[in-house]
């Protein structure tokens, strides 16, 4: 044991002081005719919560990620998968996230590599067959290392692109091995600083080349999950090439790769790229591509990648009412957030979770009172209503054409003005909701 003084997370309702409790999570309980638990498949994400120990450009770790390991690789790989489990079972999350180089520190070739993989993707195989705990999705770090500097799939050199397929290989290899059910691709440094050193198209193609070669290897070896682009608008790069939603969407029909992928959105993500949470998840389902979700959230005043742990419940409701009309995720709620810097004890890292966990919750249970309420639908509805008959119905049944349209502007006049959008009223109703 890892955590000793930490207990097992239980639901104590709304009324608990206990700081390791879960006030509004409470797994079993039914929202719409499911558990809350299926409604909220949460994952950990390796590479923060085992590995990011509070290093940034201005100082050195204030956490002791070692898990009580000493300098050796395995043994310390081995230790963050025990502290991982044993801290996945106390709070009750079935998902992991990782990237290959979350695992196991790297060694100096390929090969020794792929054997120290096979030596820790044993152990937590084992794990994963004693707990039930499972791989949400794997991807593989192709951002990290120097080789990568010019990007992976669209590097400058044919070299790089094959060392970038073989550490996809690997990590698909291994999202498989711990039952994963997708595998991300977040283009990390597939973009560029200058177009003056940039062939943007030949970047793109060989980019979709490599996710084509992925996803025909892994369905020949049986992999049935999904495919996800993680759009980033920047950083690491100045410009990154799956800006947002929309974009990736676009890559992804332009290069035929929509059948196989989906999209995991996360929340940081959007709000750098100058949209909502919201605003990308509803391109995303409208698209049929809400795959997966990185829930985190930004800072308003800080226009980086902060990943912080989710606590607006505005946020979360309109993110938990975007999933529940798109008919709910085939990934899951996977927490890409990382304590905060002074935030630097074991206790910290449960109180995080907790954090995450109970907001998500509020978020389904509100968006559910949404639903239920029915107000908000109805005037949606309602707003859109002119379009069930008339000229109306014909615009959307594509039975008009321009000089109909043209013919019919004339004879009405000027056109009764539009009905009010009532935003003030609507807003008026979801904090009834939250808050009556
Ligand atoms: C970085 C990304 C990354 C992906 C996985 O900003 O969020 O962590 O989720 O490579
Ligand atoms: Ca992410
Ligand atoms: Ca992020």
């Amino acid at each position: 044991m890892i955590f000793t003084e930490i207990p097992e997370i239980r639901y104590e309702g709304a009324k608990s002081s206990n700081p390791f409790a879960f006030k509004f999570y409470d797994a079993d309980k039914s929202v719409l005719g499911k558990p809350m638990s299926e409604h909220l498949p949460f994952a950990m994400a390796w590479w923060h919560n085992l590995g990011a120990a509070g290093t940034d450009m201005f100082g050195k770790d204030t956490a002791d990620k070692s898990f009580g390991a000493g300098s050796d690789p395995l043994a310390h790989a081995k230790a963050k998968a025990d502290a991982g489990f044993e801290f996945m079972q106390k709070l009750g999350i079935k998902y992991f996230c990782f990237h290959d180089a979350d695992l196991i520190s790297e060694a100096p070739t390929l090969k020794e590599q792929n054997a120290n993989l096979d030596k820790i993707a044993d152990y937590i195989r084992s794990k994963i067959d004693k707990t039930g705990i499972k791989a949400l999705w794997g991807t593989a770090n192709l951002f990290s290392h120097p080789r990568f500097m010019n990007g992976a799939g669209s590097s400058n050199s044919p070299d790089v692109f094959a060392r970038a397929a073989a550490n996809v290989k690997k990590s698909i290899d291994l999202t498989v091995k711990f039952g994963g059910k997708g595998f991300v691709f977040w283009g990390g440094r597939e973009g560029y600083e200058t177009l003056w050193n940039t062939d943007m198209k030949f970047e793109q193609e060989n980019i979709a080349a490599l996710m084509r070669l992925a996803v025909e290897y892994a369905r020949a070896i049986g992999f049935k999950g999904d495919f996800y682009i993680e759009p980033k608008p920047k950083e690491p790069m100045k410009h990154q090439y799956d800006f947002d939603a929309a974009t990736a969407i676009g890559f992804l029909r332009q290069y035929g790769l929509d059948k196989d992928f989906k999209l995991n959105i996360e929340a940081n993500h959007a709000t750098l790229a100058g949209h909502t949470f919201r605003h990308e998840l509803k391109v995303s389902a409208i698209n049929g591509m809400l795959g997966s979700i990185d829930a985190n959230t930004g800072d308003a005043l800080l226009g980086w990648d902060t990943d912080e742990f989710p606590y607006s419940v505005y946020d979360a409701t309109e993110c938990m009412y975007e999933v529940l009309k798109a008919g709910g995720l085939t990934g899951g709620f996977n927490f890409d957030a990382k304590n905060r810097r002074p935030s630097n004890t074991y206790e910290d890292m449960f109180h995080a979770f907790i954090l995450g966990m109970d907001t998500f919750a509020l978020g389904l249970l509100k968006a559910a009172a949404l639903i239920e309420d029915g107000r908000v639908d109805a005037f949606v509805a309602e707003r859109y209503s002119s379009y069930c008959s008339g000229i109306g119905a014909k615009i959307r049944e594509g039975k008009t054409t321009l000089a109909e349209l043209a013919e019919y502007a004339e004879s009405q006049g000027e056109p009764t003005p539009p009905s009010s959008g009532k935003q003030e009223y609507l807003e008026s109703v979801v904090n009834q909701i939250l808050f009556g």
